[in-house]
């Protein structure tokens, strides 16, 4: 039922595991400046150390070939590559640690994907404006361009951007994310329209340089959740869901893989409330210049981060201000037969995933999918015999098995999230994502498989066994 060549993955990201914040001429990211700011982060904490994952590469590349992964994704610390973030001056030692990473993923036969970019901005980049600055873009191609150059003749799997979504949203609307900014209803915009430039430019250099010579794949990993109107049969809650999929989903999605453009109810929703609120000017959301790479067609597979669904009913707004919340006039609630375990946010829904994969099939027009995250967290107490993320595990795998099947979705593969216990954001080291278990009161930070690293490992032999993936002579 899985493609013989199907990609049996996990995740992490740089600023969530390597540690060494300073080490070797890494330049800061605006991770390390908001966890050094008070408050910021649940109890003070922050990714200097983390998993360490700079210093016992060799300790997680053990976890990865206990679980039997034929893919590993990782993302790359722009910061530590280009310490200001320009390509003027390149750390070598940089260059070497992710070289070494790659060359035994390699060696391992495990297929590495490769994120560019994943919530962490060189902070001298930050100082010129970040990702609101339309300069950016051209920045970020050329540090893509450098890895491109540098990593593409063995990677062969590459992510621009994780979640614009919330880098837009939590880092520049709600300032819970880095690098802080709560500008409601105007940044988010800003920073999404800057983020899917950068990542077109990127897709059309490699498209133009590298792709022929290198042949591989790009693509950026769009997050969200499965959808569904509060009370099925209310037109209300229905258009209120068409929105909100329309302000998550759509606002990457369809420009990137339908019109070139944003979603219409979307500019029409952002235009109706400029024009309450009485304000005049130009659209709060930004439009694609002409002489700019198109943005349409810029990814050759969808890549999906999911993790749980949610009902939804109009509303949301906050009266007397502007925000993106206003703009999409629908909330989101959770139904009340969905477990939620661990952090607040994630209901356990794992057939919501297939449904979510039928409707990218029908509305982006039948990509090939890679679900490059989903999983779930655990919080303390913590257990190694985690039954439930054991069952959890189990049950989403079978979803998307039913998705390849019976929905005929073209699913590439699938990565759970993470490989690692790591530094969750702003939830620090409190939520748990990891397959391993790793003991941060240790100064070894010693790795443990939990019971649900042990129940994937045994999914993936299981697939593998009764769909051993062709010898092909070279
Ligand atoms: C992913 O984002 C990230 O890519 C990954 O780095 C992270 O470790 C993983 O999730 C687990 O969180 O406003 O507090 O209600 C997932 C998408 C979007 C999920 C924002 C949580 C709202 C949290 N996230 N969402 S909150």
């Amino acid at each position: 039922m899985f493609p013989c060549d199907f990609a049996w993955g996990a995740g992490t990201a740089a600023y969530q595991i390597e540690g060494g914040w300073q080490a070797d001429g890494k330049g800061p990211s605006i991770w390390d400046t908001f966890c050094h700011e008070e408050g910021r982060v649940f109890g003070e904490q922050d990714g200097d150390v983390a998993c360490s994952s700079y210093e016992l590469w060799d300790k997680d590349l053990e976890c990865i070939q206990q679980l039997g992964l034929t893919h590993y994704r990782l993302s790359l610390s722009w910061a530590r590559l280009l310490p200001d973030g320009t390509t003027r001056h390149v750390n070598q030692k940089g260059v070497q640690y992710y070289n070494k990473v790659i060359d035994d993923l390699l060696a391992c036969s495990v297929s590495p994907m490769v994120t560019l970019y994943h919530f962490d901005l060189p902070q001298a980049l930050q100082d010129q404006g970040g990702w609101k600055s339309p300069g950016i873009a051209t920045l970020f191609d050329s540090y893509a361009k450098f890895c491109f150059q540098t990593f593409g003749d063995r990677v062969k799997l590459w992510i621009t951007i994780n979640e614009p979504y919330v880098c837009a949203k939590l880092g520049h609307e709600d300032g819970i994310h880095a690098p802080g900014i709560k500008e409601p209803g105007i940044a988010a915009y800003l920073v999404g329209h800057n983020m899917l430039r950068g990542h077109a430019m990127a897709w059309h250099s490699y498209n133009s340089f590298y792709r022929a010579k290198q042949e591989g794949v790009v693509s950026l990993a769009i997050n969200s959740d499965w959808l569904e109107p509060l009370r099925a049969e209310c037109t209300e809650d229905i258009a209120a869901t068409e929105r909100y999929l329309a302000f998550t989903l759509g606002w990457f999605a369809c420009p990137v893989f339908v019109t070139g453009d944003y979603p219409e109810i979307m500019r029409s929703a952002i235009d109706a409330q400029t024009k309450k609120f009485g304000c005049t000017g130009s659209s709060r959301l930004p439009s694609f210049s002409k002489d700019e790479p198109a943005i349409l067609g810029t990814a050759d597979f969808f890549a999906l981060n999911y993790y749980t669904s949610r009902k939804v009913k109009p509303g949301g707004g906050c009266g007397n201000m502007l925000s993106v919340k206003g703009d999409r006039d629908a909330e989101d609630v959770l139904d009340p037969s969905w477990p939620v375990c661990g952090v607040s946010w994630l209901a356990v829904v794992p057939h919501g995933l297939r449904k979510l994969l039928k409707y990218i099939k029908d509305t982006f027009n039948n990509p090939a999918v890679y679900i490059t995250e989903n999983g779930f967290s655990q919080v303390g107490p913590l257990q190694i015999e985690d039954v439930q993320r054991a069952e959890f595990y189990k049950d989403t795998i079978l979803e998307v098995a039913k998705a390849i099947q019976e929905d005929r979705v073209n699913v590439r593969g699938y990565f759970a999230w993470s490989l690692l216990d790591n530094f969750e954001w702003a939830d620090g080291f409190s939520v748990r994502f990891g397959l391993f278990h790793v003991d941060f009161s240790d100064a070894k930070l010693r790795r443990t498989m939990y019971q649900s690293g042990g129940e994937y490992a045994k999914i993936i032999k299981k697939y593998k066994e009764v769909n051993p993936e062709e010898k092909v002579d070279e």
